[in-house]
């Protein structure tokens, strides 16, 4: 009985991960909880953000998705940050570390995978404005990045930064590629094969599938 209880409570989830199933950073956090087996000790929570007096700007006050209370109670926004800390738990972490010292190549790489979905991020943001209030500018501004990016992406294919042990930075080229074609601006694979096989190939992790937008 006492056993029964206590194995309840050990396997109960202690931590919390608020997100939004439709962002590429909170994603990200929720690969790491799929792949590293976290799903009894991180309860995935969705959180309301943009919204006027959500509940959620009481625990995070910047409003944002991933963010992650641990279980001294501990909280922590930024995907970066976050993943750092879910993959680390068991101390054989999963994915390439970018701070590395002297590992120039790869943090160039992770930089401009994150920025890519930064600009994806803004225009998915941009559209989810009323139509009268989306800047044309702005809109225009990420189309033309999203296409130059996904060419430096697609020459880049076959380098070993594409290819070798999981990254963060291919996580993110991933998950941007991945929403840049079901949300847009528009799906960046199309015409370039080679970036086409490289996003099946990723697509198809256990932990991608699980976490893929709805
Ligand atoms: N640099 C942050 C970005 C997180 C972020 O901007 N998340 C967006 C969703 S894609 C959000 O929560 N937006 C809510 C808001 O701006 O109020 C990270 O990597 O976690």
């Amino acid at each position: 009985m006492y056993d029964a209880a206590l194995m309840r409570l050990e396997n109960a989830p202690q931590m919390k991960l608020y997100v939004t199933l439709t962002s590429p950073y909170a994603r990200l956090a929720r690969i790491l909880v799929v792949e590293k087996t976290l799903e009894g000790r991180v309860e995935i929570i969705e959180a309301k953000t943009r919204t006027v007096g959500s509940p959620f700007y009481a625990i995070n006050p910047s409003g944002r998705v991933p963010y992650l209370v641990d279980d001294a109670g501990v909280g922590t926004e930024d995907s970066q940050l976050i993943c750092a800390y879910l993959d680390g738990l068991d101390g054989k972490p999963w994915l390439r570390h970018a701070l590395t010292e002297g590992d120039w190549p790869y943090r160039r790489f992770e930089a401009t995978a994150r920025s890519f979905c930064d600009g994806i991020s803004v225009w998915v943001r941009e559209m989810s404005r009323p139509e009268n209030e989306r800047s044309p500018a702005v809109l225009a501004h990420e189309v033309a990045r999203s296409q130059r990016m996904a060419d430096f992406f697609a020459a880049l294919v076959n380098d070993p930064l594409m290819n070798g042990p999981a990254s963060m930075g291919q996580l993110l080229l991933a998950v941007s590629l991945e929403i840049a074609g079901k949300r847009g601006p528009a799906d960046l694979v199309v015409g370039r094969a080679a970036l086409a096989a490289w996003l099946r190939r990723l697509s198809g992790y256990p932990a991608m599938r699980a976490t893929a937008p709805r």
